[in-house]
C-alpha cells in the first residue's frame, strides 16, 4: 500500500501538477466503482467489528451534526444508523418551520447584520438574505470536550456566523462579521471553556471594501476573526498576509492556526497555485488580547483590527507545501496536521513548540515534526485517540490510515512506514470525521467519509446526484465500510457527538426568550398568551390577533380585519404533550409556520386581499387535524 503512495508522489512535479488540478475540478483520476460494490458487501458481511445496525425501537449512540453547504441548514443524523433526524434551518428560508418569515426568526436573522447590510436589504425590499453556505458546525467545549451548550457554524456566502441552542435545536443568534469577507474555516476555543469562536475571512478584498482599489490586489487583505460565544459580538480581528482557508485551535486555549492556500495573493487559478509552498498562520490569542488592551489596533465598524502580518508580535507563519486545506488538531493535545491538497504530503506540527516560536527561540519550520507522503489530494484528517490519523485523499478517492508516531520517526530518518491502510471510498472525499475525534475523548469507533460524488452508488435520479457519506468501522485494526448514506447538497463537515453530551428538552419552557417580543405585546395588550384568544385593534390601525392552539382546534374560529390593515397573528401551542406540534397556514397569503409544544410563534403581514381566507393546522396533530381550521374574513375597503 505504501509503495503506492510514494510512487505516485513522484508524478507530482511539473505537468502532473496540472493533472492534479484538473482532477480537483472534475474528479478525473477515478476509476469506476461497480466492481467494488460486491467487495464492500463482503467486507461488511465479514466485519468482526461493531454493530452498525440500529433496529426498530433502538436509539443511536451518537448525534452527528452535518453542515449542508449551499442549502444553508444544519442536519442532525443518528449514528451509526445514519438516519436523518432533524433539519435546523439557519441561513435559508424554510417552509415547514416558517424560518425566515416568523417575527421570531426574522429578529434573529436581522438583529446583528451590519448597518450597511440592513440598508442594502431595505433598498432591495428584502427582509433578510435568502441564501447561505454553511460549512463548519462545531459544538462548544468545556475542558477539551463537548459541553452541550451550543453548536456554532459559518456562512461563507454572506459573511455570517450562527449559534444554535442545543437544548431546543434552534438557532438563536446570527451575526454578520464586518470588515472581513466570506467566513469559511471555523473552530472553537477548546479550553478552559469556549470563549472565542475563531473564523477565517477567506476571500481577500480592499479594506474598507467600498469601491476603492478595485484593480489593485496588492491592497487586498484577508481577516482573521474572534467572536465571543456568549455575546456573539466580534471581539477582535487580525489582518494577515495571504488568504485564509481552514482553522483549528490547541487544547490550552492560547493558540489557533489557519491554513493559507493563496500566499501568492493571486487572482486566478494559475497565480494562486504558482508557488510550491504556502503557509499556516499561527495566532497567539494571549498576545492579541494584550495588544487590544494596549490599544495597538485600528478600529473599524466598532471592531479592533490588529496587524498580524509577517514581523508582527501576534502571528507566525510556518511555510508548508502546497495550497494546504484542512487543519486538524489531534486529541493528544500536541500535534496538529495541515493537509497539503496540491502536495501529496500532510505536515505534522508540534503545538507545544509555539511558545518558543513566539519567543523567537526557534524558527517556524522547527515546529514541523513530520511530513509524510500519503497520496494525492489530502484534504482533511481525523483521529482515533490511539495515535492514528485518517486522512481523506480527494484525488485518490481513498481514506488513508497512518500512525503519527511512526511518521515522526520516519521524519527523523528511521526506516519505518507510517501508512497502515488505504481504503477506497466512493468517491472523492472532502471532510471526514471520527466519533468524538475533535475532543480529548476521541473514542476510535466510527469514521464518516463525506464524499463529494456518488456516481453509480445509488439509483439514478437524473443529472443531479446525491453525495455519499460513508460510515467506516475503525474499531479494529482494519477500516471497514459498513454503510452508504446518500445526502443532498452539500454537507462539507460533520461533528460526531456522543449522546451523553447532549440533552435536549421535550417541550418548550413557557419562559423561553425565543418569543420575548410576543410576550411584550401581550403585556401591552393585557392578553394572557396561554389562555386568551382575541383580536386587539391598536390606536395606530394595526391589528393583533392572539389565539391558542390545542388539538384539534385553534382558540379562534374566525376573526375579521379590514383590507389594507397590518395584521400580526400570535399563536400559542398550549398542548404539553411531547411531540405535539401544530402549524399555522393562512391560505393564499404565503403564511406558514410551526408552533412546537408550549411555544409561541407569530407572523406579521398586510391583509391586502379581501375575502374568506381559511387558516388551518399544517402539522398532523390529531384525528381531527383536518378540522383544525378557521376563517380570516377580510372586509373590502373602498379604494
Ligand atoms: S471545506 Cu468543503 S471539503 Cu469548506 Cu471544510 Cu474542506
Ligand atoms: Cu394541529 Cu394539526
Amino acid at each position: 500500500m505504501a509503495e503506492d503512495g510514494f510512487s505516485r508522489r513522484d508524478l507530482l512535479g511539473g505537468s502532473a501538477k496540472l493533472a492534479a488540478l484538473a482532477g480537483l475540478g472534475g474528479a478525473g483520476l477515478v476509476t469506476g466503482g461497480q466492481a467494488l460494490h460486491s467487495a464492500i458487501g463482503e467486507a461488511r458481511a465479514q466485519s468482526a467489528g461493531q454493530k452498525y445496525e440500529v433496529l426498530p425501537g433502538q436509539l443511536d449512540e451518537y448525534y452527528a451534526f452535518f453542515s449542508s453547504g449551499q442549502t444553508g441548514e444544519v442536519r442532525i443524523y443518528g449514528l451509526p444508523s445514519m438516519r436523518e433526524l432533524l433539519r435546523i434551518p439557519v441561513f435559508n428560508r424554510d417552509s415547514a418551520s416558517g424560518w425566515g418569515q416568523t417575527n421570531e426568526s426574522l429578529r434573529i436573522l436581522t438583529a446583528d447584520l451590519t448597518e450597511r447590510t440592513k440598508a442594502r436589504l431595505a433598498r432591495m425590499g428584502a427582509k433578510t438574505w435568502l441564501n447561505g453556505d454553511l460549512h463548519h458546525p462545531h459544538p462548544t467545549f468545556t475542558n477539551g470536550t463537548y459541553d452541550g451548550r451550543y453548536l456554532i457554524a459559518n456562512d461563507k456566502a454572506n459573511t455570517r456566523v450562527c449559534r444554535i441552542r442545543l437544548d431546543v435545536m434552534k438557532c438563536d443568534k446570527i451575526v454578520e462579521i464586518p470588515n472581513a469577507n466570506d467566513i469559511h474555516g471555523l473552530r472553537l476555543q477548546k479550553a478552559p471553556k469556549t470563549g472565542y469562536i475563531f473564523c477565517n475571512g477567506e476571500h481577500e478584498a480592499p479594506l474598507p471594501n467600498d469601491g476603492r482599489d478595485l484593480r489593485d490586489p496588492k491592497k487586498y487583505v484577508s481577516i482573521f476573526n474572534a467572536i465571543d460565544v456568549d455575546t456573539m459580538r466580534v471581539s477582535w480581528q487580525v489582518i494577515v498576509d495571504g488568504n485564509l482557508d481552514n482553522v483549528d485551535a490547541d487544547y490550552t486555549g492560547r493558540f489557533c492556526f489557519s491554513t493559507c492556500y493563496n500566499s501568492e495573493m493571486g487572482m486566478n487559478t494559475a497565480e494562486m497555485t504558482a508557488a510550491q509552498q504556502d503557509w499556516i498562520v499561527v495566532f497567539d490569542v494571549q498576545r492579541i488580547e494584550e495588544g487590544v488592551k494596549k490599544g495597538d489596533f485600528k478600529e473599524m465598524n466598532g471592531v479592533p483590527i490588529l496587524n498580524g502580518r509577517h514581523g508582527s508580535p501576534y502571528a507566525r507563519y510556518i511555510p508548508i507545501p502546497n495550497s494546504p486545506h484542512g487543519i486538524n488538531m489531534a486529541p493528544d493535545g500536541k500535534h496538529v496536521v495541515a493537509n497539503g491538497k496540491l502536495s501529496p504530503t500532510v505536515t505534522v506540527i508540534d503545538v507545544t513548540r509555539f511558545p518558543d516560536l513566539f519567543a523567537d527561540k526557534i524558527k517556524p519550520r522547527d515546529t514541523v515534526v513530520a511530513e509524510p507522503q500519503l497520496g494525492l489530494g489530502p484534504l482533511h484528517t481525523a483521529y482515533d485517540g490511539k495515535g492514528n490519523a485518517f486522512t481523506t485523499l480527494f484525488l485518490d478517492s481513498q481514506v488513508v490510515k497512518w500512525n503519527i508516531d511512526r511518521a515522526i520517526r520516519a521524519f527523523k530518518g528511521e526506516k519505518v512506514d507510517p501508512i497502515i491502510q488505504k481504503l477506497d471510498v466512493h468517491y472523492q472525499p472532502g471532510h471526514n470525521h471520527s466519533s468524538m475525534g475533535q475532543t480529548r475523548e476521541a473514542d476510535g469507533k466510527w469514521l464518516i467519509s463525506l464524499n463529494k460524488f456518488s456516481k453509480d452508488r445509488f439509483l439514478n435520479v437524473g443529472p443531479l446526484k446525491p453525495e455519499n457519506d460513508q460510515l467506516i468501522d475503525i474499531s479494529g485494526d482494519e477500516m471497514k465500510i459498513v454503510h452508504d448514506g446518500p445526502s443532498f447538497a452539500e454537507p462539507h463537515d460533520a461533528t460526531i457527538v456522543h449522546r451523553s453530551k447532549i440533552n435536549p428538552r421535550q417541550v418548550w419552557d413557557r419562559n423561553d426568550p425565543m418569543w420575548e417580543q410576543a410576550r411584550q405585546w401581550a403585556k401591552e395588550d393585557g392578553v394572557v398568551l396561554e389562555s386568551d384568544s382575541k383580536v386587539v385593534r391598536k390606536a395606530d390601525g394595526k391589528v393583533r390577533v392572539y389565539m391558542t392552539a390545542l388539538a384539534p382546534s385553534f382558540g379562534l374560529e374566525e376573526f375579521t380585519v379590514k383590507q389594507g390593515e397590518e395584521v400580526t397573528i400570535v399563536v400559542t401551542n398550549i398542548d404539553d404533550v411531547e411531540d405535539l406540534t401544530h402549524g399555522f397556514t393562512l391560505s393564499n397569503y404565503g403564511v406558514q409556520f410551526e408552533i412546537g409544544p408550549q411555544a409561541t410563534a407569530s407572523v406579521t403581514f398586510v391583509a391586502d386581499e379581501p375575502g374568506v381566507h381559511w387558516f388551518y393546522c399544517v402539522w398532523f396533530c390529531h384525528a381531527l387535524h383536518m378540522e383544525m381550521r378557521g376563517r380570516m374574513l377580510v372586509e373590502a375597503q373602498a379604494t
